[in-house]
């Protein structure tokens, strides 16, 4: 099986954290998308143009970071990452869900800012007065677990948090939002685990792929000024 995508992207990484989790990073290969987003390459491979995707041995693929990750819990040994209760198991899902309905899509506009020296005035606007806000709420809403997001252990609620928690730290600094004030079960989850190893090698993944992506870019415009 090949992962395809890149570490800043928070489906992939939720994808890695729970191979991570599993204690299987190394039964997946990772690899770099070869095409550009949203191209005709891409889409010949993935319908949407994004990543991530997982190439499978019988030759076909799956799309989604959520789908990949669940697949990911379902073969692969290790600890499960859904609760065996049916009812945290669908409150795992429900976070996940959450993160990927109201809160990737406002984070994006922001992250676009210095991934792709884009700024969408009127999204980042949006994003900042009602979608983030929004969408942070109900985060705090549906953490329900004592020491990890929901249930008594690592699921898949805990993987789909970590990397937005990067992209609410390394993306939000410029503008004036606040990830934690009046969120105090946010705050409590996030004080228990940023220094756990998962965390730590999942930032450092995201951080390397990030100044990955600055320095591509960079070299990019000294090309074409260069033409
Ligand atoms: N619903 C998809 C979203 C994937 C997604 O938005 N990926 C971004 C990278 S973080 C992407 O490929 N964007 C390219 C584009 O929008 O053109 C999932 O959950 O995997």
């Amino acid at each position: 099986m090949q992962l395809v995508g890149i570490s800043l992207s928070p489906y992939f990484e939720r994808a890695v954290i729970t191979l991570d989790a599993k204690g299987a990073l190394d039964e997946v290969e990772l690899k770099l998308p070869t095409a550009n987003f949203g191209t005709p390459e891409a889409k010949a491979v993935n319908p949407t143009g994004k990543i991530p995707y997982l190439l499978l041995d019988d030759g076909s693929f799956l799309p989604e970071g959520q789908v990949i990750a669940e697949y990911f819990n379902d073969v692969i040994d290790g600890p499960s990452l859904m609760p065996q209760d049916p009812v945290q198991a669908a409150k795992a899902k429900l976070l996940c869900r959450t993160i990927d309905l109201y809160v990737g899509p406002y984070t994006t506009p922001l992250a676009r800012t210095i991934t792709r020296g884009v700024r969408d005035e009127a999204a980042i606007a949006h994003a900042l007065s009602d979608g983030l806000p929004f969408g942070i709420d109900l985060l705090e809403s549906h953490i329900t677990g004592d020491s990890f997001a929901v249930g008594e252990s690592f699921s898949l609620g805990d993987a789909a948090l970590i990397p937005h928690m990067f992209h609410f730290r390394t993306f939000l600094k410029e503008f004036n939002i606040s990830v934690f004030e009046g969120r105090p079960k946010l705050t409590a989850w996030w004080e228990r685990h940023k220094e756990s190893d998962i965390v730590k090698k999942s930032h450092a993944r995201m951080m390397a792929s990030l100044q990955f992506l600055i320095e591509r870019a960079r070299a990019q415009k000294e090309q074409a000024a260069a033409r």
